[in-house]
């Protein structure tokens, strides 16, 4: 079972190396994280952009670009278009966005011609080392779902349940975090997360044990679930946590990294192949990482 981001890296190496695509890669800490991937042995890599700022990212960043398989695109949205197309025909089993919005990666990835929809919903999450714990935990969704509907919670929370599977959690624990762990009418948080959570007693979503509401406190500590007196084979222990909307989750992220030192792995799930949605702001190791989750997952 992964227990750290690097237990990641160990996992990609088994699914053998994967072809990742680069849209707009003139970013010279992407083209780091996937140089890392190359030579590590788990990714073989095609990056689309500008190829005069390619070579001028490659330079700052020391990367030997004769590695690197190269499409000549000058703008962006049209390199996510084509790198997202180049996935959807078989070339390449990920992609990963360098220097482009997140909505132009996201528009491709839902597009109609050349995209990666399979019916279901697509949803972002993150994979982050538990502080003073030796295991890892999922959230989701901190950037891609706005405003979730009960129905796409419910997705939102299936897709996390099926990576945790592949990261090596069989039965994984998973929390419906609202503000607080008691329903409240006023707080439609709650109601959605009992909801979710009779759901899957029901066997509408599979593979883990889900319980909400909780709050953040008693979902991760099992001293304040204690003390609350809440009994629950998630409080406490969860493995995943699901947040109630991307405000919610996007703070909880950014928290994580800037307030506590913590390192995600991201990805976009549902999809027909693994998306790798980095920030520009995003660490080196978060984008090798993220790149190997999305490898691993593949
Ligand atoms: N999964 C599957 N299909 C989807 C999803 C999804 N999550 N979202 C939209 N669709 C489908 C719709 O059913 C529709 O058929 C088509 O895509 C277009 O739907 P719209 O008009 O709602 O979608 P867009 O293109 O306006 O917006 C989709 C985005 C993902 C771009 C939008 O939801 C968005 O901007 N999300 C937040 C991205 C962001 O800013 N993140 C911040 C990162 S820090």
């Amino acid at each position: 079972m992964v227990k750290s981001l690097r237990d990641i890296v160990e996992l990609a190496k088994a699914r053998g190396t994967r072809t990742c695509v680069v849209v707009a890669a003139e970013d010279p800490e992407v083209l780091l994280a996937v140089d890392e991937a190359v030579n590590c042995g788990i990714a073989k890599s095609i990056l689309i952009g500008n190829l005069h700022k390619i070579e001028e990212a490659a330079g700052i960043a020391g990367v030997d670009i004769s590695k690197h398989e190269l499409v000549e695109e000058d703008d962006p949205p049209t390199a996510a278009r084509k790198g997202v197309k180049l996935v959807s025909e078989g070339e390449a089993n990920l992609v990963m966005k360098g220097l482009v919005s997140t909505s132009d990666v996201l528009k491709a990835v839902l597009s109609k011609d050349g995209g990666l929809r399979t019916g279901r919903l697509l949803s972002h999450m993150s994979v982050f080392e538990m502080p003073g714990k030796d295991r890892v935990a999922i959230f989701s969704d901190g950037a891609m779902n706005i405003a979730p509907s009960l129905e796409e919670k419910v997705e939102i929370t299936q897709n996390a349940i099926n990576v945790a599977h592949v990261l090596g959690m069989s039965n994984p624990r998973v929390a419906i975090i609202a503000a607080i762990e008691y329903l409240n009418s006023d707080m439609q948080a709650t109601i959605d997360a009992a909801c979710i959570s009779k759901m899957a007693e029901r066997g509408q979503i599979k593979g883990g044990i889900v319980d909400g509401p909780l709050a953040l406190d008693n979902a991760v500590s099992p001293e304040s679930a204690r003390i609350k007196g809440i009994r629950s084979p998630v409080a406490g222990w969860a493995d995943i946590l699901i947040m109630p909307d991307i405000e919610a989750g996007n703070v909880f992220y950014k928290t994580l990294v800037y307030m506590a030192s913590a390192c995600c792995a991201s990805i976009v799930a549902g999809a027909g192949a693994p998306v790798v949605l980095t920030s520009r702001s995003d660490s080196h190791a978060s984008k090798f990482y993220s790149l190997a989750l999305g490898i691993a997952v593949s």
